[in-house]
C-alpha cells in the first residue's frame, strides 16, 4: 500500500492473534514484557491477553516454556507485523541457531483475520497451530470455539492432541 493510501485511512482493521513464548533466561518476565510491547505497536490496539501457560518443549529441548497468546486489532499488514515481531524478538536477545532451539522470546503471527497466506517468509495460519496445546489452550481462552482457516475449530483440534501436558499459571 502506498503511503498516501495509508494516510488517507484506506487500511482495513484486522483482528490478529500472536503467540508469545520463551524458555531461556527470565522467560516469564520476557513474555509479560513482550505482551506490553505488543500493546504499543503502531496502528494497533491491544484487545486481550491469555493467562500464562507452562509446558515442556514440544519438538525441542531446554527448560520449560512459558507461553501466552495476545489478541490485537491492527491496521498493519501481515508482513509489517512480521517485521515488527522480529524486531521485538531481536530486542529480547533472540539468537537464531537451529530449528526449535531454546529462545529468549518467540513471537508468532498465528492468525491474521481469516487470511491464509503462504509466502517464503510467512505462513498464516501458523503452520503448526493445529498440533500444539501451548497455542490452542491460550487461544481458546480468548476466542473459545474460534475456527482456524484450513484446520477447523480450535476446541475440536485440541481434543486430538495427546502427550502435551500443559499447566495454566495463576496470575
Ligand atoms: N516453541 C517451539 C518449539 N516447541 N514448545 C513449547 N512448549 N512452547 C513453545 O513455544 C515452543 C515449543 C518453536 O517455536
Ligand atoms: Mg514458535
Ligand atoms: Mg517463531
Amino acid at each position: 500500500m502506498s503511503l498516501e493510501a495509508a494516510r488517507a485511512g484506506d487500511r482495513k482493521v484486522v483482528t490478529a492473534f500472536i503467540g508469545v513464548g520463551a524458555n531461556l533466561g527470565f522467560a516469564r518476565d520476557a513474555v509479560l514484557n513482550a505482551l506490553a510491547d505488543l500493546s504499543r505497536l503502531p496502528m494497533t490496539d491491544f484487545v486481550a491477553s491469555s493467562s500464562l501457560y507452562r509446558s515442556a518443549p514440544v519438538e525441542g529441548d531446554g527448560p520449560d516454556y512459558i507461553n501466552a497468546v495476545a489478541e490485537i486489532t491492527t491496521q498493519q499488514s501481515a508482513h509489517e507485523l512480521l517485521l515488527a515481531l522480529q524486531a521485538l524478538e531481536t530486542k529480547y536477545g533472540r539468537v537464531r541457531t537451529t530449528r526449535n532451539a531454546p529462545r529468549t522470546l518467540d513471537l508468532d503471527l498465528l492468525l491474521y483475520g481469516d487470511g491464509i497466506l503462504k509466502t517464503p517468509d510467512l505462513t498464516v495460519p501458523h503452520p503448526r497451530i493445529a498440533e500444539r496445546a501451548f497455542v490452542l489452550m491460550p487461544l481458546m481462552e480468548l476466542a473459545g470455539s474460534i475456527s482456524i482457516p484450513g484446520h477447523g475449530r480450535a476446541d475440536v483440534l485440541v481434543e486430538r492432541i495427546t502427550g502435551q501436558e500443559i499447566e495454566r499459571l495463576e496470575s
